[in-house]
């Protein structure tokens, strides 16, 4: 029985049965079944002899994983130049590639997130609890991404972290100049000599997160690179390799030494990061906690309005660094 007989001719089992929708489709559609031809029917029209089969247009492995390997190895080619890097995919990061990508659609903006699931530490309000607490005037950026919130005077609550974080993380990658590279580690950055002998930030050294934590484990698994004229890191302060870009200027003499965040103080912390949120170093701009590592500023826990401030304060700085 061929490919295309096995596929016409439902085998009992072989298909799961679809009991939502009437599966009135005729046969030539099988082989392309379009969406718009399935009827939903009312939850009552369900009945235990619907006999009708869901089938799938026919495909071999091989075309499935080609069709991941293309797409992935084009933009890992294509991004090995990139125009900004963002490091760090949470509320920073995420709220500083929407300003940017959003403004500047002649702009390459890459983000490097070493988790599978990119969001950081913005999916849970704080303490496990789900609300997400904005202090005005950040709530102008959830009108902008069209996130609805109940106001509180003085700040708004979005009923779930999550519902800003999946809306926020959907428009960035709707925008068709991001790429998001995730479960993808900056694991040390390309520091070079400038023209004016200054140590300037040109880019970052990458590898798949599994394999920058398995480094010991192994004999050396060298990484690739992605060349950026700016870099925004936005590595938050906590997790495992939380304030990586902080940590790494120490580490190559490039900063004295860690300001090491401060504790909590709301009122002091969020306008400090905001702020503070600069070009640390020639070629590489630091916002979110990480700068609360690298500067020693207060921490704010559980209000994230200083992380999306900052992030549109990154974005202002790298175009800056790169319209100059
Ligand atoms: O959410 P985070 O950790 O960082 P921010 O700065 O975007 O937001 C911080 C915020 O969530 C808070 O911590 C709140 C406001 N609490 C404050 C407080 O007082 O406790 O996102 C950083 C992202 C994470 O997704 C990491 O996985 C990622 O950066 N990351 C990296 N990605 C690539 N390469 C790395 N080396 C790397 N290190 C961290």
């Amino acid at each position: 029985m061929t490919l295309a007989e096995v596929y016409k001719k439902p085998q009992s089992g072989s298909l799961m049965p679809f009991p939502l929708c009437d599966m009135s489709v005729s046969r030539t559609a099988v082989e392309t079944p379009a969406l718009s031809t399935l009827k939903l029917v009312g939850k009552n029209d369900i009945s235990e002899d619907y006999n009708g089969a869901y089938r799938f247009a026919p495909i071999e492995e091989a075309q499935v994983s080609r069709a991941m390997i293309k797409r992935y190895f084009n933009i890992m080619y294509e991004r090995a130049v990139s125009d900004i890097v963002i490091v760090g995919a949470g509320s920073a990061g995420l709220s500083c590639a929407y300003s940017l990508a959003s403004r500047r659609p002649d702009l390459k903006v890459t983000i490097i997130e070493a988790n599978v699931a990119p969001g950081g530490g913005a999916w849970l309000g704080g303490q496990l609890m789900t609300a997400m607490v904005i202090r005005k005037p950040a709530d102008a950026f959830l009108r902008e991404i069209g996130v609805p919130y109940e106001d509180e005077g003085a700040f708004v609550v979005v009923k779930h972290a999550a519902l800003f974080t999946s809306t926020l993380l959907s428009k960035v990658l709707s925008l068709p100049n991001v790429v998001l590279m995730n479960a993808t580690t900056v694991e040390d950055l390309i520091v070079q000599q400038d023209f004016q002998g200054e140590q300037r930030v040109s880019g970052v050294v990458t590898n798949w997160t599994l394999v920058a934590l398995n480094h010991d484990t192994q004999s050396c698994m060298d990484p690739a690179t992605i060349t950026a004229p700016v870099i925004v890191t936005m590595t938050g302060h906590d997790g495992p390799m939380g304030a990586f870009s902080a940590k790494r200027l120490v580490s190559m003499g490039l900063n004295k030494e860690l300001g090491n965040m401060r504790g909590l103080d709301m009122n002091r912390s969020e306008p400090a990061i905001v702020n503070g949120t600069r070009e640390v170093i020639p070629g590489l701009v630091m916002g979110g906690m990480e700068l609360a590592e690298h500067d020693g500023s207060n921490r704010m826990g559980p209000t994230f309005g200083g992380m999306i401030a900052s992030g549109i304060k990154a974005a202002h700085e790298a175009l800056r660094m790169y319209d100059s």
